[in-house]
Order: C-alpha cells, then structure tokens, then sequence
C-alpha cells in the first residue's frame, strides 16, 4: 500500500469539518490571521463560514466553500449603543442551526468569546451542540481586557470557550498572569504566512518608492498609540541623517496625524511617505529594506513575520511577544521599548554594510518559512479542532495502517 495512499484514506476518514469564523473586519492582524486560516482551511477541504458586521478586509473575492454571513444588529431609538454582542450571538446561533457548523473560532476575546458562549448555551438548551474555541491575539488580554468594565466578562468568557489558543507563550503567559484563569490549557499556535505570496523574487523591481540610491524603510500598522507612530519617525530622523532613505507608511488610525506633524517638525516631511490603508502589502514589502515594529507591547507582530518572510530585516522592541518572531541579532534586532538610539544604531549598520544587510534578509527569509509557513501552522488548528470535537485524527490511522 503506497503512503500517498494511506495519507489521503487518513484524511478522508478524519473527514471535514464545518467551521464558523469570527473576527474583526478591519484592518489589522487578528483580521488577517483569521481570514488567512478560513481561506487555507477551504483549501484543505473544510467548510468555513464567516461571521462579522462586515466582510474581513482580506476575503476579497469568491472561494470555494467559503461563505460570509453579515450581523446587523437593529437600530432602536431607545438604543444609544446598538448592542452589537446580542446581534452577534443571536447570528451565529442561526447560521450554526441552519449550516448545522461543528465548531465556533472566534478571534479577538472581546466580545467575541461572549457573544460564542451565549450561542452555544442557546444551541445546548434546543439539545444542539457546537464546540467554542477561542483565539487570544493580544489587546484582548494586554490592554482593553484589562480595563475594569471588561476585566470579568473577558476572564469569564475564556474560561467558557471549549479550548483556547494564544498567538506566542508572551500572550499565554500574561493570559495567565493578569486573568488568573483556571483553564490550565492554553495551546501556543503562532501566526503563520505564506512564503509564495511573502516573497522578495517573486516582485522584483515591481515597485520604486524611491530613487535607487535611496534605502526604503518601512512600518505598517493601525497606527494605534501602541504601535509608538512617534518612535517609528524618530528612528527613521536619524537614519536619513547618515544615509540616503525613505520611510514609507502604510496604514492608517489615530496616531497618523501626530506622524506627519513630527516629521514636519524634524524636517523630514519630504522623505516620509505615507501610502494609507493598503489591503495587500506583500508587493510593497518586497521593495523595503529595513521594517521598524518599536511598539510599546507587541503580542506576535503578524507584520514582522510578514516582513521576514519577504527578506527584509525588522527591528522591534524587545520583552513583548516580538522575540519569538525575531531572531535577535540574525533576522533583525530587539531592543528596549523607547530606545530609539539603538534602534537607529542598529538599522544604520544594517542599511549601510551590504553583505551583513544581505546575511540578515537571506536568514529572515529562511527562519520564516522554516518555522512560520502556513502548511506548517494551519495542521495544529486542524488538529485541535478534532481533539475538541472528538474526532480521529489523520495520524491515528496512518500510525495504526503503517505498524
Ligand atoms: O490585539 C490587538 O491589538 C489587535 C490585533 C489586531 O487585530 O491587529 O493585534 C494583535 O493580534 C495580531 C495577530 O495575532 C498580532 O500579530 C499583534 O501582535 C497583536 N497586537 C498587539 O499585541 C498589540
């Protein structure tokens, strides 16, 4: 019996799964990582059904067996604040019935593992059962969880969902540090990114945001106040004060005017560009040279990732979920939140000695894909959505078939 044989009877006899997805729409990593997962789990055969008040900024365009169901929850006079958490539930209550879903993934605590725990206490009293998983991305927990009209709500809605993951043992670790949870498991399952989409070659030349003398600096974010906007100019001021470069930005949020304000101030207006929300930043990478991440907390850094995977070197804030996305020293550096010298300092001897910028983009490149690809992430969310729902997995039967 060939193993390609075995493999593929395995997997069908694990069979496919029919998955709710929700997360927020918007722009921004938790967005991008669950959307990526529902399109590769279509991909890999699975059902999968979305479920937020829009469509996620990444599900652009129609795939096979994946479906968008759209939240609306109803304006009332009396309402001052439509509660959106009540229509959510209420949702995917009806799309589990009627779709007749396996399991709810929710990304984002807040309300997401809420409005999940109401669904499936509806189901359960009408004698249907729906498994609720829950993803931890990082603010859920680091910052708006822990804001005291939250706190409870978020500690009791994690600890309701059936299995939980966080993106990096930095956010597993402060999970059980700030919540105290008595839920012993959480599963550490990075971010993941496609190296044939992340990929410097396959857009050569395809972009000049700047002159070729000029070395491309580049961060790309929700420009929340987390994301230290500010440090990001600073960095790049004294940069361009010893070589020739651009700071391009991509995105967009609160902190972008006080962005062009300081880069005004510090005269730096001309070598700063700023692109906006831009849904696709993989082409736009693979032209930049050095990526700056400085932000004051930092759960996983989807970006970062993204970054490597394209071959260019990040520099980024150390004691945050960062350092198991850089390999300090190799793929970029880490460095004290604020420490703007060093990071300057560091990106300096990067952009100006070529065969270290060289060594740095061709390990970023290869430590992502080694440890970061999709077809090496995506099986452990399969995997767990199996043990929580009972099912063999594709191993089982290969191990028992092949002894
Ligand atoms: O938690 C947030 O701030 C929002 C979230 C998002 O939607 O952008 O970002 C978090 O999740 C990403 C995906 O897992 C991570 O890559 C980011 O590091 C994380 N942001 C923070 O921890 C600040």
């Amino acid at each position: 019996m060939s193993v390609v044989w075995i493999l593929e009877a395995a997997y069908e006899s694990a069979g496919s799964m029919k998955i709710g997805i929700t997360c927020y729409p918007t722009y921004g990593g938790s967005g991008a990582v669950a959307t990526e997962l529902g399109l590769e789990l279509a991909r890999n055969g699975h059902e999968v059904h979305f479920i937020s008040y829009a469509q996620p900024f990444r599900l652009t365009q129609f795939k096979d067996g994946v479906y968008f169901h759209e939240v609306k929850p109803n304006q009332y006079p009396l309402f001052e604040y439509p509660p959106y958490s009540l229509a959510l539930a209420v949702t995917m209550h009806e799309v589990v019935r009627r779709e007749e879903l396996d399991l709810l993934h929710v990304h984002y605590a807040l309300p997401h593992a809420t409005a999940g725990w109401i669904a499936r206490d509806m189901l359960r009293a009408s004698g249907q059962d729906v498994k609720l998983v829950t993803t931890l991305h990082g603010t859920d927990i680091t910052l708006v969880g822990q804001d005291p009209s939250y706190w409870s709500i978020v500690r009791f809605s994690i600890e309701k969902s059936d299995r939980l993951t966080a993106v990096s043992s930095w956010l597993c670790d402060r999970t059980y540090q700030d919540f105290q949870c008595e839920q012993s498991a959480i599963d550490v399952i990075p971010n993941f990114v496609d190296p044939d989409v992340y990929d410097r070659d396959r857009y050569a030349g395809k972009h000049v945001l700047g002159s070729p003398d000029e070395r491309i600096v580049m961060h790309i974010s929700n420009f929340r106040r987390v994301k230290r906007i500010p440090d990001v100019i600073k960095i790049f001021h004294r940069v361009q004060s010893e070589l020739p470069a651009r700071l391009v930005l991509v995105g967009d949020g609160p902190e972008r005017q006080a962005a062009e304000d300081l880069a005004q101030r510090l005269g730096i207006s001309d070598r700063v560009v700023i692109l906006g929300k831009i849904e696709s930043v993989a082409e736009l990478l693979a032209s930049a040279d050095l990526f700056l991440l400085p932000s004051e907390q930092e759960s996983f850094g989807l970006v970062a990732l993204e970054a490597q995977a394209s071959g260019v070197p990040v520099i980024g804030s150390a004691h945050t979920g960062l350092a198991e996305v850089i390999e300090d020293g190799v793929t970029g550096s880490l460095h004290a939140v604020g420490d703007v010298d060093a990071m300057a300092e560091a990106g300096i001897a990067l952009l100006t000695d070529k065969d270290r910028w060289t060594a740095a983009s061709l390990a970023s490149r290869a430590w992502a894909v080694e440890n970061f690809a999709t077809s090496r992430v995506v099986p452990k969310y399969e995997k767990l959505y199996r043990d929580v729902l009972g099912l063999s997995q594709p191993d089982d039967t290969l191990g028992s078939d092949a002894s």
